[in-house]
């Protein structure tokens, strides 16, 4: 027994809880403890059998993925440690069980698949979700799933990730028993009983590494693995470990379980060692990592938001009201007319429509959720919501005017929020009389959808508005990245460059399709010119019109878009933009765009050439990373990994790619500044390299060094 493992007795059952908070990972010391366990009621004679149980909220939430990097970068070597659990607990002659609340997830639905019986609570839920991580469950999970689950259901679990329910796995046959009540003392009360129970028969105790009976036949699962293969290929594409989890599990139905255990360590360790699976690890660790604001204290009051209020019921402002809606919160929706109203609301209907059709929400999910959200035209009711939210069109004017009014309206501690995307918050708060409470809550399209929440703090903003803020993002399922309020604050700031790159490159003589398919090669979901059609390119227009000091005297302009814009081509909504849409949305290249390019060129004297995949590819993705280090040296973001975190929940960054500032430390940022000291001499002032950029490449260092120091320094 260690502090992470305590050993106690109910009765004639032996008990082992983990005691690992905040999830019970598997961390050096766990596994020791439960073996140790396993074998001690193992020999005492007046112990009948043995429940495992998580201590606090939830069963094992996993192997400690914290330990995967010291395996990588060779500083610690994979041992046996849970393979030798797994065994330990299957070959006891006691019967064991697995005693499931909150999360059984990875090693830790591994660990109970090593048990002989598994009981849960209605509540809890279980999964392999490894390939999140860009790896493969790597304690016999692939081997073991499969027997208990069948083929079919536990290559859908390995390689996609998605957790099941207690009812779920009952019916599947994973779970044993479902365990009636809520908590914990239920389930451990519950637990005991069945191991009493099981305890007193008699008779070989299951072993899944013997159940073979839903293991199929070759022909059976011909078909099975041909599905899965192309699904992932279509849903996970260009991602490395679903494939391997497919083998994995394919090895169970080909391979005797023990040869089977071997083929998933080789696989495991395959993508263990995979850039992909430090880039997603990176991910995990960041979107917990940005939730962390060193000047705001833990302790800092967090408001209670019970009620909201968003003015704007346009595509934003009825995305917005659903989030709230969606967690249960009331929310008043203003417009300034019946018409806009609605036809905000029919939005609205139609978003839970289409997500009832497509089973995500039950009707009466859709009913309530429709019974939260009031619309109306004046801003009665205003005085009571915790939260105002103001998503009217992009102008600062109408901004300042509808802050003005809210300013009488809201009450005294109301977080007063904009989902300006890309003007000053200072210059917004300054209409109010309280700018301290005054923040930004840049939503992403569609904001029911987005998982990103981009949350700007102002100069004047309050710590308790900004730790209520963060809160809040998670309160409605979003990751909130606090960011600095400067032009386009972090995502578009950056956005602008990469787009403006496509641009060049457009007109010194890259087929337009050329560029979105080495972006979308390179793993994101849609190339930046389509994505311009997709968004409107009149929105870039706009924001240029608007902003002239963007391109400052001197400085090179990117012309096409303001071309296309100014010849009616808009994008997808206009049917052209730089393709030809056809009615059903479908894209075409036209040789319209290619002919204005040319002029353009020749008008501005650009030289057309044949430009090669790694020129686009570097040029539109580098222009993030210098712009990034920009914004951290300017202190508008907290972190590189903040900026990574934006990326891939707001910008379709890829996910196993691990971010822009990430992908730059991994192809190595000297390699990144030799590029960007290229392009700098080719192209001139726009690639002038962030002094940042030198610097972490005079000192051999890397962004994530410079996070570490900076979190370190506090
Ligand atoms: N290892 C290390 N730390 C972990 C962890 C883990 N498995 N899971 C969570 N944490 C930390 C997290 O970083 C945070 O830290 C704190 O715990 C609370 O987490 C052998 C190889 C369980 C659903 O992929 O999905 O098993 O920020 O904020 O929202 O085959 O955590 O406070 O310092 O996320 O309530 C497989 C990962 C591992 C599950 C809870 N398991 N975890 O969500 O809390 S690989 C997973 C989660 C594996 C085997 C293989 C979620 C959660 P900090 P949190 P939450």
């Amino acid at each position: 027994m260690n502090e992470l493992v305590i050993h106690s007795r109910q009765g004639s059952v032996g008990v082992i809880t983990i005691n690992n908070p905040p999830v019970n990972a598997l961390s050096p010391g766990v596994p020791q403890g439960i073996l140790e366990g396993v074998d001690k009621y193992g020999a005492d004679d007046e112990v009948r059998a043995i429940v495992i149980i998580g201590g606090g909220r939830t069963f094992i939430a996993g192997a400690d993925i914290k330990e995967f990097g010291k395996i990588t970068s060779g500083e610690k070597k994979r041992g046996p440690g849970l393979h030798t659990v797994i065994y330990g607990l299957e070959g006891s002659s006691k019967p064991t069980i697995a005693a499931i609340h909150g999360t059984a997830f990875g090693g830790g639905l591994e660990t109970s698949m090593g048990c002989h019986y598994r009981v849960a609570l209605v509540s809890a839920k279980v999964g392999q979700p490894e390939v999140k991580l860009g790896i493969i469950p790597g304690a016999q999970g692939t081997q073991r799933l499969p027997r208990l689950a069948g083929v079919e259901k536990a290559l859908e679990m390995c390689a996609l990730g998605a957790p099941i329910s207690a009812t779920a796995a009952h019916e599947l046959g994973i779970v044993d028993r479902i365990i009636d009540g809520g908590g914990y003392d239920d389930l451990l009360a519950g637990a005991v009983a069945f191991a009493e129970e099981v305890g007193a028969s008699a008779g070989p105790l299951p072993k899944v590494s013997e159940r073979n009976g839903k293991l199929g036949t070759p022909q059976e699962n011909a078909p099975i693995f041909a599905a899965a293969r192309a699904m992932v290929a279509k849903k996970r594409r260009g991602y490395f470990a679903p494939l391997k989890n497919i083998e994995a599990v394919e090895a169970s139905t080909t391979l005797p379980f023990d040869e089977g255990v071997k083929r998933e360590a080789e696989l495991f360790q395959e993508c263990l060692f995979s850039s992909q699976s430090k880039a997603l690890i990176h991910a995990f660790f960041g979107e917990r990592a940005v939730r962390k604001i060193p000047d705001v204290p833990k302790d800092t009051l967090v408001k209670k938001i019970a009620s909201a209020a968003v003015i704007g019921a346009g595509t934003m402002g009825g995305g917005i009201a659903m989030n709230y809606a969606n967690v249960g919160i009331p929310v008043i929706i203003k417009e300034t007319s019946q018409e806009a109203l609605d036809r905000g609301m029919n939005t609205i209907r139609k978003n839970y429509e289409r997500s009832v059709k497509r089973g995500r929400f039950t009707q009466e999910f859709m009913d309530q959720r429709m019974a939260l959200i009031t619309p109306q035209t004046s801003y009665d009711g205003f005085e009571s919501a915790d939260i105002v939210v103001e998503a009217v069109f992009e102008e600062m004017g109408l901004k300042k005017k509808i802050f003005a009014e809210i300013d009488k309206v809201a009450k005294a501690d109301a977080v007063l929020a904009s989902n300006t995307s890309t003007l000053n918050i200072d210059e917004i708060a300054a209409a109010t009389t309280r700018p301290e409470q005054v923040i930004g809550h840049h939503f992403f399209s569609p904001a029911n959808v987005m998982r990103l929440l981009e949350i700007v703090r102002g100069e004047k903003t309050s710590k308790e508005i900004v730790a209520t803020s963060m809160a809040l993002a998670r309160t409605i399922g979003k990751v909130g990245v606090l960011v600095g309020n400067c032009h386009g604050f972090v995502g578009n700031r950056m956005f602008g460059p990469y787009r403006r790159e496509a641009q060049f490159l457009a007109e010194e003589g890259a087929a337009v399709s050329e560029i979105d398919r080495v972006i979308y090669e390179f793993g994101a979901a849609m190339g930046p010119l389509a994505v311009g059609d997709l968004a409107g390119l009149d929105v870039g227009w706009r924001v240029r019109k608007g902003n002239p000091g963007l391109f400052p005297e001197g400085t090179r302009r990117p012309l096409a878009e303001d071309r296309l814009v100014e010849a009616g081509r808009h994008g997808q909504k206009t049917g052209a933009g730089w393709y030809r849409y056809d009615e059903n949305r479908g894209r075409h290249d036209d040789p319209e765009v290619t002919a204005l390019l040319t002029t353009i060129a020749a008008e501005a004297n650009i030289e057309q050439r044949e430009i090669a995949d790694d020129e686009i590819r570097d040029r539109v993705i580098l222009s993030l990373v210098n712009e990034g280090a920009r914004i951290l040296e300017e202190g508008f973001a907290l972190r590189s990994v903040d900026i990574d975190i934006i990326y891939l929940n707001g910008y379709g960054f890829p996910p196993f790619r691990g971010g822009p500032m990430f992908y730059a430390d991994t192809v190595g940022l000297d390699k990144v500044l030799a590029r960007i000291e290229e392009f700098h001499a080719a192209h001139g002032h726009w690639w002038r390299p962030a002094p940042l950029l030198k610097e972490l490449v005079g000192a051999g260092k890397t962004f994530s060094d410079w996070d570490k120091e900076r979190a370190s320094a506090g």
